[in-house]
């Protein structure tokens, strides 16, 4: 007899956009076929846990019967496509996510495996498969694209392998600054591996942007590490030819220079939580959901009351954070006040007690599910920040958006290295602490002392807090304060930009 495997399936959401129909076809999948609950990544896209093995091709093609897809959410080739997802920070927000839509099918592998293992099994074409960009051996490693728009680094485009500014003029998109190089995972104890914030390299029409990506692709499928997995993304093969090397080569493919960057300025990585406006006169309501996860419990019904919601929607939509929280987006002002009442009624209206420090936390789904695991992470940060928000109010802070991220292993998942109080899971119960990202996702944080239990987390913690408290200067975020006090030193590796 087979053992009962259970999978994890991943779906491919582009900026992270679902109709109300197809949340609720997910949200019925998860029930059919997984734990019961949904897990919103870190990318935007969703995860289901245990699908035993017979289920997982019903899975699959249930998926693809709401028209969205599990293809390239894993392997060596471009993954979601990450947009930031607040509508009414810009009125280019439709255009930029219909970039994000377009590289993100542009770049998907154009075989029909996928459609004949997955969906019937049926050869589906006669012709053989030719993939033009990624050729028959793929990518060297995956490959991670991400679109910002500036005030906002919402999505974290610095932890990419190819990130994109969008820059804009007086409400007209213009183009997008291009950043390469980022990506956040490292294994301890070997130091050929980092975590690398990507540089600033040029700025690109509107027009060139899908040809200036697939040029970038195409380099580091030409010259990435294909001897070594770990030293295989494209932060390794600048780091090892140097990032004039990348860019000579990048105008040498292109046929043209890429222009000088352009100006942007970002203020946070974080999510605005409650209602606002967008510039199409709907209303959009971002929802705090700790970790991404999507489930019900006594009291806190979050999985029945966004079913409701769904249902409520009409033209509305369901948008995936890049912080793991959703936005009930394009709501129509009658529907306002029902989706309220549904929310309060099951217990998962934005608490208005929820601390900055709460309502800025992420980690990633670490134990039970996750093989590469040391410690938890999704399971147990909720009951830290329950003890240090004692801290916190002790302090006078508890309304500070301090950005903390735990993950449970440095593959940095929950993008904890960009935390202004990171946590990394070395063994059970255990973690490094690290300190000092930025708050707006442009700088890395350091490490700060290893080996953690929960009580010296917090012996660490609260000295830190009360000097913050009493001595942080007007507006100076957390993680900006312990590196003015030298309290860790502020990386060496910065974000570059390009003259
Ligand atoms: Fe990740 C591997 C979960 C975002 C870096 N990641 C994994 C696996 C699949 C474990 C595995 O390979 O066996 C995890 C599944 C755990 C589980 O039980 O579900 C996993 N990663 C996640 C998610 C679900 C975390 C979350 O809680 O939200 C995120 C899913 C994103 C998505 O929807 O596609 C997720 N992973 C990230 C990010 C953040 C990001 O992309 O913004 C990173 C850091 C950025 C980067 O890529 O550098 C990240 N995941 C990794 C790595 C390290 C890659 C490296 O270059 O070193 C691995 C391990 C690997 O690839 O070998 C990994
Ligand atoms: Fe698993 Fe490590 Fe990623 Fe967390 S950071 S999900 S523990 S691979």
């Amino acid at each position: 007899l087979e053992p009962l495997f259970q999978f994890m399936v991943r779906v491919r959401v582009p900026g992270g956009i679902t109709t109300p129909a197809q949340w609720l076809a997910l949200d019925e999948l998860s029930d059919l076929y997984g734990n019961g609950t949904m897990k919103l990544t870190t990318r935007q896209s969703f995860q289901f846990h245990g699908i035993l093995k017979p289920s997982l091709k019903p899975t699959i093609k249930a998926i693809n019967d709401t028209l969205l897809s599990t293809i390239a959410t894993c392997g060596d080739v471009n993954r979601n496509v990450m947009c930031n997802p607040n509508p009414y920070q810009s009125s280019i927000h439709e255009e930029v996510y219909a970039v994000a839509a377009q590289l993100s099918e542009y770049f998907q592998p154009k075989t029909t495996a996928y459609h004949e293992i997955w969906l019937d099994q049926e050869k589906v074409s006669g012709t053989p498969d030719r993939e033009p960009l990624y050729h028959e051996t793929y990518l060297p490693r995956k490959f991670k694209i991400a679109i910002a728009i500036p005030p906002r680094n919402d999505i974290d485009v610095f932890a990419n392998d190819l990130g994109l500014i969008a820059i804009e003029e007086n409400g007209v998109l213009l183009g997008f600054n291009v950043c390469v190089g980022g990506g956040l995972g490292s294994t301890f104890g070997d130091q050929t591996t980092y975590a690398r914030l990507a540089d600033v390299i040029g700025f690109v029409p509107k027009d060139k942007v899908v040809e200036v990506s697939e040029t970038v692709i195409a380099i580091q499928r030409d010259y990435g590490n294909r001897a070594n997995r770990k030293n295989a993304r494209l932060k390794y093969t600048i780091d090892k030819r140097g990032l004039e090397w990348f860019v000579d080569e990048l105008n040498a493919r292109l046929g043209y220079t890429i222009e000088s960057p352009r100006a942007y300025q970002f203020d946070t990585n974080g999510d605005q939580y409650g209602w606002l406006k967008g510039t199409n006169g709907k209303w959009f309501y971002t929802l705090f959901v700790e970790n991404g996860r999507v489930k019900d419990e006594k009291g806190f019904e979050l999985k029945k009351a966004l079913r409701e919601v769904a249902r409520i929607l009409k033209e509305g939509d369901m948008r995936l954070t890049g912080n793991q929280n959703l936005i009930i987006g394009n709501v129509a002002e009658e529907d306002k006040d029902a989706i309220e009442v549904v929310l309060a009624q099951h217990g998962v209206l934005n608490n208005p007690k929820l601390t900055g420090l709460r309502l800025s936390s992420m980690a990633c789904v670490a134990l039970n599910t996750c093989s590469l695991a040391f410690a938890e992470a999704e399971r147990y940060l909720p009951s830290l920040i329950d003890k240090l928000d004692v801290l916190l109010l002790q302090n006078g802070l508890e309304t500070d958006a301090i950005n903390i991220r735990m993950t449970g292993c440095p593959n940095g998942c929950g993008r904890s290295p960009l935390g202004e109080i990171g946590l990394v899971g070395r063994a059970v119960g255990r973690y490094n602490l690290y300190l000092g990202a930025s708050h707006n996702g442009d700088r890395l944080n350091m490490l700060y002392k290893e080996m953690l239990s929960e009580e010296a987390i917090l012996e660490a913690l609260a000295p830190l807090f009360a000097a913050y408290a009493q001595e942080r200067e007007e507006r100076e975020h957390f993680g900006d304060f312990v590196v003015r006090k030298g309290i860790v030193e502020a990386t060496d590796r910065p974000v570059r930009v390009m003259p």
